[in-house]
């Protein structure tokens, strides 16, 4: 866990100062539960926005920062643009964040040993959380990723930046996977088994999305990549979904993994992190109020190809995450930030075991899916 001390808090503070905002620094905090960045609310003491998010950008995670912000700039402006000229504005309120410039007028500035820092305007008097809250909750992150998906719609996917290739690609977390597995000297145990044989046994089925797209029958879209629920944050005053935040994956992708990702992460109403993991289950009524909300603004353009992909996309995202924690902790804990060594093991577990739920649940699921057409 990161220690603020006077030094890094000094550190921090002059690196926050790179940015151009009004006002002085009065305070610094970290941020959020992410996995991948180093996020720090900053403090100002000004008349208009009282804080923004400096973050440090995971370089080992996204080789190409460039092109990360390159997206996260024309995204942002085009969702802006599309705000002031739609009616999806008018709608309802909704909020992106934007990015904010360095004194030089740079998206970003690299410190001298190389660290890459970025800053974003802050989502104020809203809130994102671990876990679902409740059904109105529920029905908000469907509708927050709707509307998401709606504003980028109409973005060319060849404008979009493939910034961390290979994400959602399972047959390729696979493969990676058997490297690892193939120069690491694995510690058994039975919780290293169930996952080893978890695994084995969903092998041949893990490229359904991707032999899809492979023979045209679901289309490369834009995509958000990441939509679990803590990046989408909710209006304190109102309960509504107001802004999703995280557009580091924002690429051209299938629905299928975002809406797939929002469910796994919705569902489990006792959150990745839990130690409880033989308890997890995956909750239908959430996943009913979920689908429901994504639907009031995005039905339109989900086809009927996509439709019947989407108890694969379920059941896969959550097995890929699975995989992805539990290769990790095979590796070394080399990709998701670890508070303790064998934390990806237990998320993995965690994953795997929601796998389960879904898997057990399909006939249900399926039901829900055709009632939504
Ligand atoms: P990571 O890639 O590590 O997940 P995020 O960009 O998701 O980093 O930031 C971590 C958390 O910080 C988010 O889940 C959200 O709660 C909060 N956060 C990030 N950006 C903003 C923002 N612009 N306004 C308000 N909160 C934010
Ligand atoms: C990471 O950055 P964060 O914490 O929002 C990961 C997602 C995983 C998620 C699991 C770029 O998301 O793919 O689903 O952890 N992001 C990246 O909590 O790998
Ligand atoms: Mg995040």
């Amino acid at each position: 866990m990161f220690k603020t001390t006077n030094k890094i808090l000094e550190n921090l503070a002059a690196i926050a100062n790179q940015f151009k905002f009004q006002g002085k620094v009065t305070n610094i905090q970290e941020y959020g539960n992410g996995n991948i960045n180093s996020t720090f609310l900053i403090t100002i003491d000004a008349a208009g926005e009282k804080h923004f998010i400096l973050q440090k950008l995971n370089t080992k995670v996204f080789r190409q920062p460039e092109l990360v912000m390159a997206n996260m700039r024309m995204v942002t402006e085009h969702i802006h643009q599309r705000l002031g000229h739609t009616s999806l504005g008018e709608k309802r309120p909704w909020k992106m964040p934007r990015v904010l410039p360095t004194q030089n007028a740079q998206d970003y500035w690299i410190e001298p040993n190389g660290t890459f820092w970025r800053a974003i305007s802050f989502i104020d008097a809203a809130q994102s959380f671990d876990t679902i809250q409740d059904t109105q909750h529920a029905r908000e992150i469907g509708y927050g990723l709707g509307m998401f998906h709606n504003l980028i719609n109409d973005l060319p996917t060849e404008k979009i930046a493939d910034t961390l290739v290979g994400f959602h690609i399972t047959p390729g977390y696979l493969r990676h996977y058997h490297q690892v597995l193939a120069t690491t000297n694995i510690t058994k145990s039975p919780e290293v088994e169930y996952c080893l044989q978890f695994t084995r046994d969903r092998e041949s089925w893990a490229n359904i999305l991707e032999a899809a797209k492979e023979q045209g029958l679901l289309p490369l879209r834009p995509i958000h990549g990441d939509p679990k629920i803590n990046n989408i944050m909710i209006d304190s005053a109102t309960g509504q979904a107001i802004s999703i935040v995280d557009l580091d994956t924002v690429k051209p992708g299938l629905v299928h993994y975002d809406i797939g990702d929002c469910l796994r992460s919705g569902c489990n109403p006792l959150g990745e992190e839990t130690q409880e993991w033989e308890t997890v289950c995956f909750e239908p009524d959430l996943c009913q109020m979920i689908l429901q909300g994504y639907c009031t603004i995005a039905k339109d353009f989900l086809t009927n190809t996509d439709y019947q992909y989407l108890y694969d996309a379920i059941r896969l995202i959550a097995f890929e995450l699975g995989l992805r924690f539990f290769t990790d902790y095979l590796a070394g804990n080399v990709y998701f930030k670890v508070k303790y060594q064998s934390q990806n093991l237990a998320r993995a577990l965690v994953q795997f075991k929601l796998t389960e739920s879904i898997e057990s649940q399909e006939v249900t699921l399926r039901g829900m899916i055709e009632d939504l057409k």
